[in-house]
């Protein structure tokens, strides 16, 4: 028979991104070494170690079937010409797919391929992405507040940060002459 869970609603707090009960889960500029591109900036802007992204997430048990959800809160921000993003990472399990939904600021998303195919998706208030199976996904913050939006994906997806890491995205996300401007990244190598 199955086993029933009871089913529950929480209200998040859309000007601070907050899930009352949720796990809570800091993201320092020290958290993200060899993330960005400008190392000289980056070592600049570490003297500070400025909080980049929290997450609110209430989570299941890794099991198929079940859903996970959680809000970001991406701060505003630049190492460089690149704008604070999200680590970005493929799902441990990499068929499964995503769903974002943004609340407040302006941002977007990073996809990738293995292969280092990718897709820029601008987001503000309102703007639901889909996140296919196997793709890689960054947020990025191009606006001057906290970007926050909510993710829902299955209890089973898991995280695989290592590639991104290792590798980075394709494309770097920049601002130039107060332009929001995706680019080739000079340091990206294809397998
Ligand atoms: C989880 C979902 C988000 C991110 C969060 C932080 O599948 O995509 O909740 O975990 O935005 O990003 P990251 O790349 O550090 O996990
Ligand atoms: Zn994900």
């Amino acid at each position: 028979m199955a086993e029933y869970k009871k089913p529950f609603g929480v209200k998040i707090d859309l000007e601070t991104g907050v899930i009352p009960g949720a796990k809570k889960l800091v993201r320092k500029l020290s958290d993200l070494k060899g993330y960005f591109a400008d190392e000289n900036a980056y070592s600049e802007l570490l003297k500070d170690d400025p909080v980049v992204y929290e997450v609110y997430a209430i989570e299941q048990e890794e099991k198929d079937g079940d859903l996970n959800f959680a809000t970001t809160v991406l701060y505003p921000g630049k190492v460089g010409k690149e704008f604070f993003f999200t680590k970005g990472h493929y799902h441990a399990k990499a068929d499964r797919a995503e769903v974002y939904y943004a609340l407040k600021g302006k941002g977007g998303m990073l996809l990738q391929t293995p292969e280092g195919r990718a897709e820029w998706i601008p987001m503000e208030p309102g703007t639901v992405v889909y996140v296919p199976p196997y793709w890689a996904h960054r947020t990025v913050n191009t606006g001057n507040e906290p970007f926050i939006f909510l993710a829902l994906y299955p209890a089973d997806a898991g995280h695989d940060y290592g590639s991104i890491k290792e590798k980075g995205f394709s494309k770097l996300v920049i601002e130039e002459g107060g332009e929001v401007r995706v680019i080739d990244n000079p340091r990206w190598k294809s397998d």
